[in-house]
């Protein structure tokens, strides 16, 4: 007999994708993970407009598997103003979702911005583009474009430096795509600012320390865990992307200490993880097949996407097999978890390359039809090796 294998999963962003329904079965995934993009942050996710993007999904003769993501609002994420109320509302879209059948929630505790690069079409050697954070650009928009006060403690000399002559060889344009880039709010990140906003919520977040954000996080996750699993979900918490701090701004999500002291403060067994590769890979101290077996019954759902690091604080993201995470060990890791599990997990192929006719074409960023099919196709070629070779 084969082993279980994961459930292949696509992020699909509703009707307005310009990958359809049908491209997605094309590709070979048989569960969709989308969200109701249009829907406020902070209200309530009512059961009928659930109910009409399951029915969408469902007559192309697929299954919602996944919300990614209900966005949380940013009083819960400092406790402030109406955070009671924005918990409330958060139960309810939860137990919607329950009612509706959906049974994975996906959401991230970034302050502020939810993933960060700051190039979206760094070219490969192939022809194809990819995204990439560097950190010379990154300082740049903090020091002299953001003009953060605090931000020149963050940096070293080198990257200081570094900033300077991304800044000075910049064009109006270089510039301005790159406030885009951050500010603007990448697909399914929450809203985008103007750097006038961008700046003010920043201001609120002025005494935030990481203790504190940690605090609210696991308040947050004491509130909504008990509800999901009344609900009958699993939640999936998605790690901070890239898993640093970046301007200013604590992240909780990054290593496996951080998952930890999430999981001993809130052991309910709804309390799960997104386990995404590209973001944790990013560390050279993650070790992620090891995560992936201290944490394996909290897995949820998982993101499979390769960064190559280039050893100075900057990485791209590299086809699905070819960057330093080792996409064998981790896949076979997932899969000695997934022998213990009565239902699949979902994954699905994290972004991919614009290629081919991707290139021409405007998709979301990370977002590609062909890229990601690629990326799929390989990793489903991976794990079926895997399957028989070590599971069957
Ligand atoms: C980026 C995505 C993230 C993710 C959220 C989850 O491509 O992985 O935007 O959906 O962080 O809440």
């Amino acid at each position: 007999m084969n082993g279980k294998p994961l459930k292949q999963a696509w992020r699909w962003y509703g009707p307005k994708d310009p990958v359809s329904l049908q491209d997605i079965r094309q590709a070979g995934a048989t569960s969709i993970v989308s969200a109701l993009h249009d829907i406020p942050i902070g209200d309530v996710w009512p059961i009928e407009a659930i109910r009409e993007r399951k029915s969408i999904i469902e007559a192309a003769g697929l299954e919602w598997g996944v919300v990614e993501s209900i966005p949380i609002h940013d009083s819960i994420k400092r406790q402030d103003g109406d955070w009671q109320q924005y918990v409330a509302t958060y139960q309810e879209s939860i137990r919607n979702l329950g009612a509706c059948g959906i049974p994975v929630v996906t959401y991230n505790f970034m302050p502020v911005l939810d993933w960060t690069r700051t190039d979206l079409s760094y070219p490969m050697s192939d022809g194809s583009t990819a995204l990439r954070f560097e950190v010379a650009a990154l300082a740049a928009f903090d020091l002299y474009i953001l003009e953060r006060e605090a931000a020149t403690h963050d940096y070293s000399e080198a990257t200081l430096a570094a900033a300077k002559q991304w800044i000075n060889r910049a064009s109006e344009a270089d510039k301005d795509r790159l406030i885009k880039t951050v500010v603007a709010g990448l697909p399914g990140a929450d809203d985008g600012y103007t750097l006038a906003e961008f700046r003010a919520v920043l201001a609120d977040y002025a005494e935030m320390t990481a203790e504190k954000l940690r605090e609210n996080l696991i308040a947050f996750q004491g509130a909504i865990a008990p509800v999901a699993e009344e609900s009958g979900i699993k939640l999936a918490i998605h790690p901070d992307d890239p898993p640093f701090p970046l301007l200013g701004l604590p992240r909780v999500v990054s290593t496996a200490q951080d998952l930890e002291a999430l999981y001993t403060a809130t052991p309910n067994g709804a309390n799960g993880l997104c386990f995404c590769t590209g973001s944790f890979g990013v560390r050279e101290d993650n070790d992620l097949a090891a995560m992936v077996s201290a944490f394996g019954d909290r897995i949820n759902f998982i993101h499979l996407r390769a960064t190559r690091r280039d050893g100075h604080g900057n990485f791209h993201e590299a086809d699905h097999l070819d960057g330093d995470v080792d996409m064998y060990e981790v896949v076979s890791a997932l899969l000695e978890v997934q022998q213990g599990r009565e239902e699949a997990i979902p994954m699905r192929p994290d972004h991919g390359h614009k290629m081919l006719d991707d290139l021409t074409k405007k998709t979301y960023p990370g977002y590609s039809a062909i890229g990601r099919l690629r990326g799929l196709a390989e990793l489903r070629g991976l794990q079926l090796g895997i399957l028989r070779s070590k599971f069957s």
